[in-house]
């Protein structure tokens, strides 16, 4: 007789499009049945969801492990950081690989596989940070982008990292002409060397002056020309951590015109602002990310836009640096590495301010945290759904668990969170991968290294 590895019983399954409840039947690490009732002895194991929602694992498109950055590396490893992930209910990520300046972009990957395998616990990807445009990469590119690694970056800030707006617009119509997308971190690179100037000679070292260097106005003017790249070759972009209302709305309106513009927000801009670089004794410094935290009027106008469709999905930009590590910037906030944690706690923070917050509702939260992910970069269905024949990665949530947030609960490998304190109700309790019960109840579970590299297809827009 058949028999299922895993039956999943009598949860509220949730995906982008649906809520129900029914039990699922997981056989080689695939859904291989949903229905109102599978027989008890057609299984091994039993997990017994009452009264819980079960939902597609989470998906972390914006992640930077063991990422050298300002003289220091991100503390977080592929096996600590995405140990973490999958007890806060992630089940995939996709990590920043960025191409150092005399690599080619497959010594790059080479470098990054390195990095993960035998040490990530869930599946990866790799977006390539292309920071040098040469002939090599030229040709590197569209092979990359039709053979599982369909998403790039473009740095349009940070020495050693970015491109020109050519460089840029070249790399927009490659990925165009071969069913790749194109991820931009949008700055102006002038503006904020011009305002940093000024303010170190005016002695203004603090953390707080890290925000006034790169204000608003300044991610606002390169998302627009990054957009108006895209929209010149009618290319499709994905602008990544958009942090207010005046960027997002930019997006929005690329949208409206039909153009194939997408953008991505994280926690951190919708629950934290730029007040918070006024904590007392450097601790100002954990909040040093850019872009930087802005006027707290913005999370409402992204919580907006992440609701009515004009951004698309939230990561976190997962970039943790131990205390220690920040203060190489305790004399001069530009020597602060850049970068917060948060890739364990995103999936409860969106869940607490978004759905119990009135902003977004359950289905969404799955849209912009697992489906859409999925969907732009070119791993839908295997990921991202409930639904038969797609890979069983399964998150169990108990919308009545209170937790407050703290980094005695935490597992990344950093010393503070930047949510310290927030109360959520509603966490993962449960996290299957390929089927396998890898965490539960705060708890790592699962074998090492057990994760394996995506081979990801086409994006599709959303
Ligand atoms: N922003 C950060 O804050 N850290 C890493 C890279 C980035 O773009
Ligand atoms: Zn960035
Ligand atoms: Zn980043």
């Amino acid at each position: 007789m058949f028999t299922y590895d895993l039956l999943i019983k009598n949860g509220k399954i949730v995906t982008s499009g649906d809520c129900y409840i029914a039990d699922i039947g997981i056989k080689n690490g695939k859904i291989k049945d949903i229905s109102d009732e599978i027989a008890l002895d057609k299984t091994k194991k039993v997990f017994d969801a009452s009264g819980k929602i079960v939902m597609p694992g989470g998906i972390d498109v914006h992640t930077h492990l063991d990422m050298p950055f300002g003289g220091t590396y991100s503390s977080d490893n592929f096996e600590t950081g995405t140990k973490a992930a999958a007890i806060g209910g992630t089940t995939s990520i996709i990590d920043y690989a960025v191409q150092p300046k005399d690599k080619t972009l497959n010594e790059t990957i080479d470098i990054w596989n390195e990095k993960a395998k035998g040490k990530a616990v869930i599946d990866y990807g790799f977006h390539l940070a292309v920071t040098k445009l040469n002939d090599t990469t030229r040709e590197e590119l569209p092979k990359l982008l039709k053979n599982g690694f369909p998403s790039f970056k473009v740095f349009m800030v940070y020495d050693g990292m970015r491109l020109r707006d050519g460089e840029l617009m070249e790399i927009l119509k490659i990925a165009k002409d071969n069913d790749g997308l194109v991820c931009v971190h949008a700055e102006n690179y002038d503006s904020i060397n011009y305002r940093i100037e000024g303010l170190l000679a005016e002695g203004k070292t603090e953390p707080i002056y890290h925000a006034v260097s790169r204000p608003q106005k300044c991610e606002a003017e390169a998302t627009n020309r990054a957009v108006k790249l895209a929209e010149m070759l009618d290319a499709p972009i994905y602008i990544v951590h958009v942090s207010n209302g005046e960027a997002s709305d930019i997006i929005t309106n690329s949208r409206k015109q039909g153009f194939k513009t997408m953008g991505e927000t994280c926690p951190q801009y919708l629950l934290l602002s730029i007040d918070n670089y006024r904590e007392e004794d450097f601790n100002g410094a954990k909040y040093v990310m850019s872009p930087p935290l802005r006027e707290s009027f913005n999370q409402e106008l992204l919580w907006d836009d992440l609701r009515l469709g004009g951004l698309q999905s939230i990561a976190t930009d997962h970039c943790p640096f131990f205390m220690d590590q920040k203060r190489m910037g305790e004399n001069d906030f530009t020597k602060i590495p850049n970068g917060a944690p948060g890739i364990e706690a995103r999936m409860a923070l969106i869940h607490h301010f978004g759905v119990n917050g009135g902003h977004i509702s359950m289905e969404r939260f799955v849209e912009l945290t697992s489906s859409n992910p999925a969907k732009i970069f070119g791993m839908y269905p295997q990921k991202g759904t409930i639904a038969v024949n797609s890979d069983a990665d399964i998150v169990i949530f108990d919308t009545d668990k209170e937790v407050t947030i703290s980094i005695d609960n935490l597992h990344e490998e950093v010393d503070y969170t930047p949510y310290e304190g927030f109360k959520v109700k509603g966490y993962p309790i449960a996290t299957f991968s390929r089927g396998e019960l890898i965490a539960e109840n705060g708890e790592y579970l699962g074998d090492e290294g057990r994760g394996l590299l995506l081979k990801r297809g086409k994006p599709e827009i959303q």
